[in-house]
């Protein structure tokens, strides 16, 4: 029976696991190892795996409809083929990857994103949800902050806060980063800012606000912000929050909530803090132009594989369904059906033509929100290459998830007593893993 169910129960990716979250911290937070170890098993989630948006979709229509999905009960396999052609991308798997999590740090405040700045230097940058911005260098953590905004930052709700960071593609020369944060009043607040000279550290007062989107509720907040390969800003915005989008934002196109935007930001000046790209897609007359893509619950963690340019952007589900969708590189446009779906279910409604299905949805048994990751491209762990991991707050497990011809194939990579709330990469493609309770660890081979 499909029948939508509007259930009141806010989903939230932390507040309705408080009690769990705190009954696993009790239990864990003093004993934690400090090298975790692989489970090989296969997957035990019930996967579905559907067949593929076609690559070429034109970035300024929507898309035709997936071919039919195919679903499956049983275990992926774990080979995947390696002829696989156009869609997916082709992958350079080359057989098993056996993984463990190194720990890198811990003690932090709520780490909530890890990345680099693409300037030739070894330095993580590590986001604390409370609005500080920390850097990590071959075994210290910091005293001084990169970044601090306490001051202006939000994160009395669950999902509110310091939410990412992301550096110039011209940081070396310019100095500029920009970040997305709540504000005190609850805005979605998108800023540019200033290191000094040595890099080191930023300023604080170099501020300038480049878009600022009214929220109407705590969760749901979206907030990572990313160059693509275009050069071009992306924002995944949530759809405003509560529960069952109430003002159905994600499919509103008059509104940037419930969204993925793109702005150029090269020219940022306080008169004119973006510019729309010329080629943004076509929602229609009275779309707002910054949208790339709608239909949208909350694209917490969403990233570009850095060979092919395809994007990935895993949806935090409702009550029922987590799903992780692929873009294929330059696809703007697409709808991927919120709230007229969850995952591959019905939620408010029946599937539109134009609709984008998930690549994979697991259920609630499995977890409870999803935190998407990125496609391996580092040198340290060949057997991965090519690989989305992708992974769950709840429950700690990690999944890859590998092109095999025309459909895709999902096996648990590892499980762990984790909080997963983001994965993070580095400037070489090796990949992080963050655990809200404090940790840092460095996914590294076996
Ligand atoms: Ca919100
Ligand atoms: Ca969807």
């Amino acid at each position: 029976m499909k029948t939508a169910v509007l259930k009141p129960k806010a989903h939230n990716w932390k507040s309705w696991l408080g009690l769990i979250s705190l009954a696993m911290l009790s239990l864990s937070a003093c004993t934690l190892p400090r090298v975790r170890t692989t489970v090989t098993a296969p997957a035990q989630i019930r996967v579905t795996i559907v067949a593929t948006p076609a690559p070429t979709a034109n970035p300024t229509t929507a898309a035709s409809p997936t071919a039919s999905a195919a679903t499956s009960d049983t275990n992926p396999t774990a080979s995947p083929s390696a002829q696989a052609t156009a869609s997916p991308p082709a992958a350079a798997n080359t057989g098993p990857a056996s993984v463990r999590l190194e720990q890198l740090v811990d003690g932090l405040d709520e780490p909530v994103y890890l990345t680099q700045a693409g300037n030739g230097t070894s330095v993580l940058y590590i986001v604390e949800q409370a609005g500080k911005v920390l850097t990590y260098d071959t075994g210290t953590l910091n005293e001084t902050p990169f970044l601090d905004i306490v001051d202006r930052v939000n994160s009395s709700g669950n999902e509110q806060g310091l939410l990412s960071i992301v550096f110039s593609p011209n940081y070396k020369s310019d100095g500029f980063f920009f970040v997305n944060y709540t504000a005190k009043n609850g805005d979605s607040v998108t800023s540019r800012f200033s290191a000094n000279e040595d890099r080191q550290t930023a300023d604080a007062d170099s501020e300038l606000v480049l878009l600022t989107i009214e929220d109407p509720y705590g969760n749901h907040n979206g907030g990572l912000l990313k160059f693509g390969p275009d050069g071009m800003l992306y924002l995944g915005m949530g759809d405003g929050g509560s529960a069952g989008d109430p003002q159905n934002n994600a499919q509103d196109t008059q509104s940037l909530l419930g969204k993925m935007l793109r702005i150029d930001v090269s020219k940022a000046s306080e008169a004119e803090p973006y510019t729309i790209p010329s080629d943004n897609p076509n929602f229609g007359d009275d779309a707002k132009p910054e949208l790339w893509a709608v239909g949208l619950r909350n694209p917490w963690r969403y990233s570009f594989d850095r060979e092919t340019g395809d994007l990935y952007i895993a949806d935090v589900g409702q009550n029922a369904y987590e799903e992780v969708n692929f873009q294929p590189a330059g696809s703007g446009g697409l709808n991927y059906g919120w709230k007229l779906r969850e995952g591959l279910e019905e939620y408010s409604g029946d599937k539109q033509p134009q609709f984008t299905d998930p690549v994979v949805e697991y259920p609630h048994a499995d977890g409870c929100s999803v935190t998407g990751g990125y496609v391996y491209r580092g040198k340290a762990i060949p057997g991965l290459v090519g690989t989305y991991l992708y992974g769950d707050y709840c429950q700690g497990t990690i999944w890859k998830l590998t092109p095999n011809g025309d459909s895709w194939n999902n096996e648990e990579l590892l499980k762990d007593n984790l909080r997963i709330s983001s994965f993070g990469e580095d400037d070489s493609g090796e990949l992080y893993v963050l655990d809200h309770s404090g940790a840092v660890y460095k996914i590294v081979a076996e």
